[in-house]
């Protein structure tokens, strides 16, 4: 009989229960045992899962178990990364405090993840709205500001004239405003930042030991860190009617394109370029332009360029007899190296650009080896600095040379004849983390008339933000609420003024990990917790948080070492990252009358091969190919529904067992419903062993025997590897060979048992269940890891692979010698490869021999 869904929700509620009352997920310092640290990124409470949590936290989950019955004590936390721009939307769009609506989202979407039967230790959760978080991290700010990580200074910020509010590079696309669509301006402000950039260089150097990481990652965040050594110049002023020093220092990283130089380029606030328009109408008339103009750093690459010439004139510093030309740019950084350059259009496309357009002369310096007689004509010559090119124009060194070798014999010629300075750059800029926004840290220092910029006394900590807040104005609350920023300094006594910038939320997200080692305490951190729990030993979570989360985290951990808050080892607290991939849908896709797109639920769809039709009228539907998983899409699928009609291990061994845990995985509803067909038959099989009494062939008990070791030793392999694909084909093919086996009814309930074991990671509850109908005693969550008998995985047969269409379906035990034909029989007659051909006859079979099976169908 078919087990039905209310039977599969009672059964994992109960084992849920069961769990629960034994407090078997609470994780407490042993020292007796080798601890594990696995971790989730933490999410943003919206208000609903979604199926990229459902994939996430599935994944921590199997590594959390697995380890656990390995021997492991194992942390396995969950929280809330709470604060934010949208519950300020929410307050006003809706009129809810964003307390309020956080907290209820929070309840909300901890109802929602509970159900997945995730082995959290639920005591442990924090969100960082809650002051007993944040008021931790304002001590530790206070910390910092003493040891010179924080500062304070005016900036150029990207402000949002809608939102009131600053906006990271990242939040202004096309400039404007992610969110509001404004015009993004640029504005002076003082601003509070973290001196991230005094670790560039270690920061950069410790990615070499980050053996856990993914390369991309690690490349991701060299790039970002970006290190580059170059050369500063000066280039001696000849002429010229302004106040002007002697010189302007440019920054180079192509010392060997030095001939090539055709003028000198100032950003707008250069002091030469200000000095130049106190006597030059045309320079001053361009730097108010340049102002109002509001270019970011983001702009800069596809602006269009313009300049204007100072009237100033240089010498070239290698030729004393050549006079170039200063202008004023707009695409020279003022923040970046001198905030001057030297320009070279041959090779150097913004400087052709800039050339062509004010007609100035193009010299180059090197050719293409194979193309002596090349012209720059409408493109620079930028070959790979490790290219080998023809240089007609050498600053020292042979003829034929690669750039990189060029580079460095520059440097040093110029270094050693006294006319440069080497240096070394970094792409990375200090941290800005004032945020002129409500729902956020408050920034715990004030404003005294007296004493000037006041921490506040840790005893006056948490500074808690006031509830009595209005949205009904834009800009930030805080600034309107006297009473809240009218505050006694701590230092005179008088009266100061509270800072009303709230932090960067990524500031929250910077040590939530290394405070979940210990929630409750006092302190930020009990030290000799961190020092048992720290550090992460897998961590999990997008790729979209490869740059910034990860570096701001490793970053503040040495912060909070230098601070006396982590372990020296704790400097770089993931010792293992891992990034999933996507979970897509196709989009389901009709027009209206206008011809605009009107996007429908998979559920309200009807999906036959390659065409679909509307449930409710029949109406023909476009089917879009798989994207990410989107609202504005609707081609999504609610956790919640999901688990209501299949179950909890249904949806974790689904979204597991479809594609590498690295790769995007597109969900298909047949997917699901196979899914669980597998489960519900696997529980009626071990129904039926559980009763049995027949006997069988020794040879057959053997046999089984042989696949269940080595289904241990691959379901082991699959994990350890985060390759959960392979273990769920590996189970699917152990219950075959169950099923199909001529063993005894007491060797098939061994093998469940085993199954139970090995399932337990994937589908927890099922497995509870199936370790219960055989008299297993205790619970699973209690069993060591089966351990395989190697002796007993028979050298006679040999477990095959089999993909259809590139996929990895099942397993299949063969033996060793096995011809062609038998292969192909075995795989035909595989239950998961009928299910994946789904009725279909395959076109050809592939057999690579003793290694893979590829069905082509
Ligand atoms: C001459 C030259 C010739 C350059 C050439 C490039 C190619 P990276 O390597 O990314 O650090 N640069 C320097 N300061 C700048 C600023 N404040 N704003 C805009 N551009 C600036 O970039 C270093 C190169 O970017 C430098 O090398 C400089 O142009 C430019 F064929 O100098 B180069
Ligand atoms: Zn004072």
């Amino acid at each position: 009989m078919e087990i039905s869904q209310p039977e599969i929700t009672d059964i994992e509620q109960h084992w849920q229960g069961i769990w629960h009352e034994a407090h078997t997920f609470r994780a407490e310092r042993e020292t007796s045992k080798p601890k594990y640290y696995i971790l989730e990124m933490f999410p943003y409470p919206s208000g609903r899962i979604h199926m990229g949590h459902v994939r996430n936290y599935t994944m921590g989950d199997v590594i959390a178990r697995y380890k656990r019955a390995k021997g492991f004590n194992v942390l396995h936390p969950m929280g809330w990364d709470a604060f934010g721009m949208p519950a300020e939307n929410a307050a006003m769009e809706k009129g809810i405090p964003p307390p309020e609506w956080t907290l209820k989202n929070i309840s909300d979407m901890r109802d929602q993840l509970k159900p997945l039967g995730l082995s959290i230790d639920w005591d442990r959760e924090l969100a960082t709205c809650d002051p007993a978080y944040y008021g931790k991290q304002q001590a530790m700010f206070i910390d910092m500001l003493e040891e010179g990580l924080i500062y304070r200074r005016e900036s150029s910020v990207n402000w949002d004239p809608v939102d009131l509010t600053v906006l990271a590079n990242e939040q202004v696309i096309d400039g404007k405003g992610w969110r509001s669509n404004a015009e993004v301006e640029q504005k002076m402000l003082t601003q509070w930042f973290f001196r991230i950039s005094q670790y560039a260089e270690e920061l950069l150097s410790a990615i070499d030991n980050l053996d856990g990481w993914p390369e991309k990652v690690r490349l991701m965040q060299r790039n970002w860190i970006g290190k580059s050594e170059g050369l500063e110049i000066d280039f001696v002023i000849a002429e010229g009617d302004a106040k002007l020093p002697s010189s302007v220092r440019v920054f180079t990283t192509r010392p060997d394109t030095l001939y090539g130089a055709n003028g000198v380029l100032l950003s707008p606030d250069h002091p030469v370029a200000q000095a130049a328009s106190e006597v030059n109408r045309s320079v001053k008339e361009y730097l108010v332009q340049c102002q109002n103009s509001g270019l970011s750093e983001a702009d800069v690459e596809t602006v269009e360029k313009t300049g204007v010439f100072t009237g100033i004139q240089v010498r070239h510093p290698l030729l004393p007899d050549k006079i170039l030309p200063v202008w004023v740019a707009n695409y020279i950084l003022s923040e970046y190296g001198t905030g001057a350059v030297f320009s070279c259009p041959a090779h150097d496309i913004r400087d052709l650009d800039f050339a062509h357009k004010y007609h100035l002369p193009v010299i180059d310096v090197f050719r293409p080896l194979d193309d002596p007689d090349h012209r720059v004509n409408d493109a620079a010559y930028v070959p790979a600095k490790s290219e080998l090119v023809f240089y007609t124009a050498p600053v020292t060194g042979e003829s034929v040379q690669t750039g990189d070798e060029a580079i460095r014999a520059a440097i040093q010629f110029c270094v050693s004849s006294g006319i440069g300075k080497s240096v070394t750059r970094y792409r990375l800029r200090d941290w800005g983390i004032s945020r002129q926004r409500y729902w956020g840290c408050p920034i715990p220092v004030l404003h005294c008339d007296m004493c000037g910029i006041v921490p506040e006394a840790k005893a006056n900590l948490p500074i808690t933000l006031p509830e009595d807040v209005s949205f009904d104005q834009p800009g930030n609350p805080l600034e309107r609420h006297s009473e809240w920023r009218n505050a006694v300094c701590p230092r005179c006594g008088g009266n100061a003024l509270r800072e009303t910038d709230t932090m960067d939320t990524f500031v929250d997200s910077s040590w939530y990990f290394a405070r979940f080692t210990s929630p409750q305490s006092e302190k930020p951190i009990e030290m000799a917790d961190a020092e048992y729990w720290m550090n992460v030993d897998q961590y999990v979570g997008g790729i979209e948080h490869a740059i910034l989360h990860l570096l701001y985290s490793r970053f503040f951990a040495r912060a909070m070492h230098k601070t006396g808050y982590l372990p020296k080892k704790s400097i770089e607290p993931f010792d293992a990252l891992f990034t999933q991939g996507m979970v897509r849908h196709e989009i389901y896709r009709t027009r209206d009358s206008r011809d605009r797109p009107v996007y429908h639920f998979p559920e309200d769809v009807v999906v036959k091969g390659n065409q679909a039709v509307l449930k409710s009228s029949g109406e023909e539907v476009e089917i879009v190919p798989s994207a990410k998983m989107a609202k504005s899409k609707k081609n999504v699928v609610d956790p919640k529904k999901l688990i209501a009609q299949y179950g909890a291990d249904t949806a974790r061994w689904y979204i597991i067992s479809d594609s590498p845990p690295e790769r995007d995985v597109d969900w298909s509803a047949a997917g699901v419903e196979a899914a669980s067909r597998h489960l519900k038959r696997v529980l009626r099989m071990v129904q039926e062993a559980a009763n049995a009494s027949y006997s069988g062939s020794l040879d057959a008990d053997r046999a089984l025997r042989s696949d269940t070791n080595q289904a241990i030793l691959d379901v082991s392999a699959g994990i350890e590897n985060f390759a959960f694909n392979k273990s769920v084909a590996t189970l699917y093919g152990l219950t075959n060979s169950i099923s199909k086996s001529e063993a005894s009814a007491e060797a098939k309930r061994q093998a469940w048992r085993i199954m139970a074991l090995l399932m337990a990671p994937i589908t927890p509850h099922l497995a509870e269940e199936i370790w219960q109908s055989l008299g297993g005693g205790g619970l699973v969550v209690e069993q060591p890891w089966p351990v395989a008998d190697k002796t007993l995985v028979s050298s006679k047969f040999l477990t095959l692979p089999i993909q259809v269409n590139g996929k990895l379906r099942s397993k299949v035990q063969v033996e060793r010698n096995a011809s062609e034909g038998q292969i192909e029989k075995v795989v035909l007659e595989d239950e998961a490869i009928k299910r994946a051909l789904n009725g279909a006859t395959p076109k050809r079979l592939i057999i690579v021999k003793q290694r893979i099976v590829n069905v082509v169908a």
